[in-house]
């Protein structure tokens, strides 16, 4: 008689050994490409992969076996009933606790990705709302202890959420212990940085290099007197951002270990998802833009092999907030072909048709969308876009440079702004490139027209909560993982003027959650309440709907009216998005179907007969 081999799940080891035989090759090809000329390079890819492996085996066994679940549904963050929100944790809940009290309000909405903007130490003083770190190991003081991070991504995990942080990776803050030892004197770590010892070399990058913040951080470099160039003079220190946010320098691969390391460090601390901020700006070279150079893609490649080894699960999402052909490309690339590919990051902000679609309202005409869909397509299947009506920045019209005339997107910058004749928008301008259109800063609500006091009934607080549901509505029904923005749920207006840091404008879209207004958000005679019952409808309806999986991209459709967007998702059952970006009634015939049913009411409705009012917008299950 013959007996099986009893069957035992692989120990820690074996799968270490088995996930380094698949990725590592990866990791080392890239960091050999990346540091071919620097001394030593053999036993810094042998420590690169002791710090992995250690990682690897210290990581705690709940996290590690939600690795394996994830692993085994590699496709669950396009699944439609995922959904993200976007908050700072102080404006949303005060502190790390506080945002643990409010999972129940979160689940209720129907959201499963938290992403919390940066809550780890800051700069004291000015810190852009914590994009200045100051310590990548501890958390904020003001916003709770250390500890607690692990108990809010446990909590979030028994939630059924994921989390989501910021690792501001492109610079640290000027009082990071770094930035402190370089400044004291220590050779070491000043090679963290780009220090710049004339005024020739800075001048000869700036030759080059655009501006994120002309008016409130003009220029790229910042003169720092306690470095000293050789020949005794003040040397300059490279500074993208503000002059306080100092950038690293990934030209040297002890700047990459450590920020493999913090990753390591979180992602064992349970943290899920990484928003790698600036993503474009990792890598700098003479002559360029410095922005989304090749290198920079094998920096973001080498710690997706590398975390897919400590921390299978994790999932990296770029932010690159540039042209959408160039974002596209953060998702990887097949170094054979040249072809899109997975390998690079899992997700990253769909930019493009978010600044597309605040243009198609101001405009009424949807065909910029439309093309941006047809381009955005080439997508790799496995990858997510981000999905988004708002974030915590600026919108910046300039991103679409690439597509759409200076001269319109100066005027959709004006018509946000309410500087144009009839505009409802209730937003403000913010910076301006040599010549580029201004950026938008304002919450979704006052830039669909929300006035603070307006009630539903009224034809102008009707008209704004139409095309604030108009943009969630659209955005939802995109390919992607959708993140709604704190306080956009309950159609929450602009921060309070008084009270607003000089000269940022966009803390007037960072607001305190109004928990007052988020109690009535059942009461249908308020603007909060007529809108959060709409928008959950929408979020329930989503879920169950097997055309919105995110893996096959949306499809613009043709022949519609100038003023009407529409796209279709293939699915087992087709489903269109239609919607009416004016305030004029319009009919739509679609002959090409023989019948629908509106996926929001569940009735039925004739596709070659659609009527919509002013800013409506339908989800339609057809039939062929
Ligand atoms: C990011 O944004 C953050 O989202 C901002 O809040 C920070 O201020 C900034 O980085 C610095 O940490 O320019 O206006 O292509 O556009 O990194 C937003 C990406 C920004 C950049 C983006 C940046």
């Amino acid at each position: 008689m013959t007996t099986s081999p009893p069957s035992r799940a692989p120990s820690r080891a074996e799968s270490l050994r088995e996930r380094l035989d698949r990725h590592w090759p990866t990791a080392e090809a890239l960091l050999r490409r990346l540091y071919a000329g620097v001394p030593d390079v053999e036993d810094w890819l042998v420590r690169v992969r002791d710090v992995v492996s250690t990682a690897a085996l210290n990581r705690p066994a709940p996290v590690a076996e939600r690795d394996a679940r994830r692993l085994a549904e590699p496709d669950w963050f396009q699944r439609p009933d995922q959904l993200g929100y976007c908050f700072y944790v102080d404006r949303f809940a005060g502190t790390l606790t506080g945002v643990q009290a409010r999972l129940g309000y979160l689940a209720d909405l129907g959201v499963t990705y938290l992403h919390a903007l940066p809550l780890l130490a800051m700069q004291s003083g000015d810190n852009d709302g914590g994009f200045a770190v100051a310590d990548y190991r501890t958390v904020e003081p003001r916003l709770g202890r250390t500890e607690d991070l692990a108990a809010l991504a446990q909590a979030a995990h028994g939630a059924g959420m994921v989390l989501c942080l910021d690792v501001v990776c492109n610079h640290t803050a000027r009082d990071h212990a770094w930035a402190r030892a370089a400044r004291a004197g220590d050779p070491r770590y000043r090679a963290y940085y780009h220090v710049l010892e004339s005024a020739e070399a800075v001048a000869a990058y700036e030759a080059t290099l655009g501006q994120v913040f002309p008016k409130t951080a003009p220029g790229n470099f910042t003169p720092e007197p306690a470095l000293v160039a050789r020949d005794g003079g003040q040397a300059w220190v490279w500074t993208t951002f503000y002059p306080y946010q100092w950038d690293l320098n990934y030209a040297n691969p002890a700047v990459f270990q450590e920020m493999l390391e913090v990753l390591l460090h979180l992602a064992n601390q349970g943290v899920d998802v990484f928003r790698l901020d600036s993503t474009p700006f990792l890598w700098k070279a003479p002559g360029t833009a410095c922005r989304g150079l090749p290198q920079t893609h094998w920096v973001v490649r080498a710690w997706r092999a590398l975390l897919a080894i400590a921390a299978p699960a994790v999932l990296l999402k770029g932010e690159a907030i540039v042209d959408p052909d160039d974002v596209v490309s953060f998702f990887g690339r097949d170094d054979a072909t040249g072809l899109p590919a997975a390998n690079e990051c899992h997700l990253a902000y769909n930019n493009g048709m978010m600044t597309a679609l605040w243009l198609a309202q101001a405009t009424g005409d949807a065909a910029p969308a439309h093309a941006l869909l047809d381009r955005l397509a080439v997508r790799p299947r496995q990858a997510a876009w981000i999905t988004y009506v708002r974030c915590h920045d600026d919108i910046i019209w300039d991103a679409l440079a690439a597509l759409i005339p200076q001269e319109t997107l100066h005027r959709v910058s004006d018509f946000y702004a309410g500087a144009t004749p009839g505009s409802y928008a209730l937003g403000a301008a913010f910076q301006a490139d040599g010549g580029g259109a201004p950026s938008t800063n304002g919450m979704a609500a006052s830039l669909a027209g929300l006035r603070p006091d307006g009630r539903p009934g009224e034809p102008d607080t009707d008209a704004a909560l139409a095309r604030l549901l108009q943009l969630y509505q659209v955005t939802l029904a995109l390919d992607g993982l959708p993140v709604l923005y704190m306080g956009d749920e309950i159609a929450l207006t602009n921060a309070p003027l008084d009270g607003l840091p000089a000269g940022e404008g966009r803390w007037l879209h960072r607001p305190d959650m109004d928990w007052n207004r988020a109690a009535g958000r059942d009461d249908g005679t308020t603007a909060a309440g007529a809108f959060h019952t709409a928008l959950r409808q929408l979020i329930r309806a989503r879920a169950t709907l097997p055309a919105l999986h995110g893996a096959e991209p949306a499809r613009p459709l043709a022949g519609l009216p100038a003023g009407v967007l529409g796209f279709e998702r293939i699915g087992p059952q087709p489903f269109l998005c239609l919607a009416n970006l004016t305030g004029q009634a319009v009919t739509v015939s679609l002959p090409a179907w023989s019948g629908g049913r509106d996926a929001v009411e569940g009735r039925g409705v004739d596709p070659t007969a659609l009527p919509f009012g002013p800013w409506q917008t339908r989800w339609i299950e057809v039939t062929p």
